[in-house]
């Protein structure tokens, strides 16, 4: 048994996520406790972020884009990810409703966090999905997505948009919901980690 004081999740806390997911208080409290045991700190650093997504992604490079999903996650921009922060993750990654997740994802693709998406944004992520892609998967892919490049372009010409023009979140999230191609080109799977997490 861990330490007694913080091994209670805090009321306000365990009702703000009662209210904001679909979870259980029964179900929060025994991840509390899972929590705890893999960061007792009770926070999870970029770092350790970024090894859960190694471990999940032996043979790839999921560094960049462990370090783009923990920053979308770290609301507060604390450079930590507290047990809230990551139940709410969580949630929205899996269970939440596709608007919420769209939401979400806008704000990985929104790099700097202006509240616009520009190109070299999306490549950014692109780029970064792409070292999670191995070489037989490369192969696979249509000639006119099979680089990071080309694909940043193809999402930008679905939404309509001239190179350096900028994109809203209202306009993400429509341009999303409209082309399911763009949903195909702009995710990655995220919801697999949440498995590889509580298993642990
Ligand atoms: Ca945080
Ligand atoms: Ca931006």
């Amino acid at each position: 048994m861990g330490n007694s004081k913080s091994s209670a999740l805090s009321k306000g806390i365990l009702e703000d996520l009662k209210m904001n997911t679909k979870y259980t208080e029964a179900e929060l409290s025994l991840w509390y406790q899972t929590f705890l045991k893999e960061c007792p700190s009770g926070l999870i650093t970029r770092e350790q972020f970024e090894k859960i997504y190694s471990g999940f992604f032996p043979d790839a490079n999921p560094k960049d884009y462990a370090q783009h999903v923990f920053r979308s996650f770290d609301t507060n921009s604390d450079g930590t990810l507290d047990f809230k922060e990551y139940i709410i993750a969580l949630h929205l990654t899996s269970s939440g409703k596709t608007s919420r997740k769209l939401e979400w994802a806008f704000s990985l693709y929104d790099v700097d966090g202006n509240g616009t998406i520009n190109k070299e944004e999306v490549l950014e992520i692109v780029k970064s999905i792409f070292k999670m892609i191995n070489e037989e998967e490369l192969k696979t892919l249509p000639e006119d997505e099979n680089t990071p490049e080309k694909r940043a372009d193809k999402i930008w010409e679905y939404f309509g948009k001239k190179e350096n023009d900028k994109l809203s979140e209202g306009e993400f999230i429509q341009g999303t919901l409209e082309n399911k191609d763009i949903l195909r080109l702009i995710q990655f799977e995220p919801q697999k980690i949440k498995g590889k997490v509580n298993q642990n």
